[in-house]
């Protein structure tokens, strides 16, 4: 990469252009441009360690109910499905950080729902089943000239190039196709970032994990936010524990758009 000196500061031949002016500004416009982005959650340190200490809680607990031998089977071992429904409320907090949602709320015109929250283990000198480059709406080879989802990886440790932290192809969500081995050999970034920090994608930039070669994992929370047109992958608000919520809360979750079970209850709302 050239060094970025002298950068032009003057222009002709433009009639529009692109404003931004606050921090939120920024980020947003370069996850339209890029297909990435990384923002602070705002939490304070000893926040960030009780995130730390409920994941691994979480994680325990939810390989004794799930079993360890069906979790490898299905090569879930270093996933924690939804565990906003089942692990503490902190996780529940964290769909909804403050500093997170104003950035989806720029991004996904109109409404959004939380697909699925998924904590996710990088475990030390072996590969793990996001260690290999995808889009978070798998299986899709369409653009959208604005993103229908996106998704905001919490960092629960330090993202490094050591730890194996997320590579991507900038953007690649404007793209069909896969690209090529030659051009992401090439073209291919890796992300570096404090634990506390969201990392943020357009759903259909292509990412992987990266390989970790330290002595320790390293923890992440993912989140994947869209349009209410696509189901969620667990259905939140019919597992959802009894706490209480408000009503924008509710709806980010799913509560209102649910499906109707029949005619005659979809005209009665
Ligand atoms: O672990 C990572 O760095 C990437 C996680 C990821 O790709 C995902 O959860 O979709």
């Amino acid at each position: 990469m050239m060094a970025k000196n002298n950068i032009p500061e003057v222009s002709y031949g433009i009639l529009i252009q692109n404003q931004s002016d606050s921090v939120i500004d920024e980020v947003v416009e370069q996850i339209r441009m890029l297909g990435y982005g990384v923002i602070d959650s705002g939490y304070s340190s000893s926040e960030l360690n009780n995130l730390s200490e409920v994941f691994n809680h979480t994680r325990a607990e939810y390989i004794k109910n799930q079993g360890e031998e069906k979790l490898r089977a299905a090569n879930e071992y270093n996933t924690i499905r939804a565990p906003l429904t089942h692990g503490d409320e902190a996780f529940l907090r964290l769909a909804l950080n403050k500093n997170l949602l104003p950035v989806i709320k720029k991004l996904i015109m109109g409404k959004f729902i939380l697909n699925q929250q998924n904590g996710v283990i990088n475990p030390p000198g072996e590969t793990y089943n996001q260690a290999a480059w995808h889009r978070d709406i798998p299986y899709q080879h369409f653009v959208s000239s604005m993103p229908i989802a996106i998704n905001a990886l919490f960092c629960v440790d330090d993202f490094t190039c050591e730890n194996g932290s997320t590579f991507l192809l900038p953007a690649s969500h404007k793209a069909e196709a896969f690209p090529s081995a030659h051009f992401i050999k090439n073209n291919a970034v890796q992300i570096e970032a404090k634990a506390g920090s969201f990392i943020i994608l357009d759903c259909m930039v292509f990412h992987s994990g990266g390989f970790n070669s330290t002595g320790s994992e390293r923890r992440a929370v993912n989140h994947l936010y869209n349009i209410p047109f696509f189901k969620q992958q667990i259905n939140i608000p019919k597992i959802m524990p009894d706490v209480s919520l408000t009503a924008e809360e509710k709806e980010i979750l799913g509560f209102t758009f649910q499906e109707f079970n029949s005619v005659s209850e979809y005209l009665s709302r």
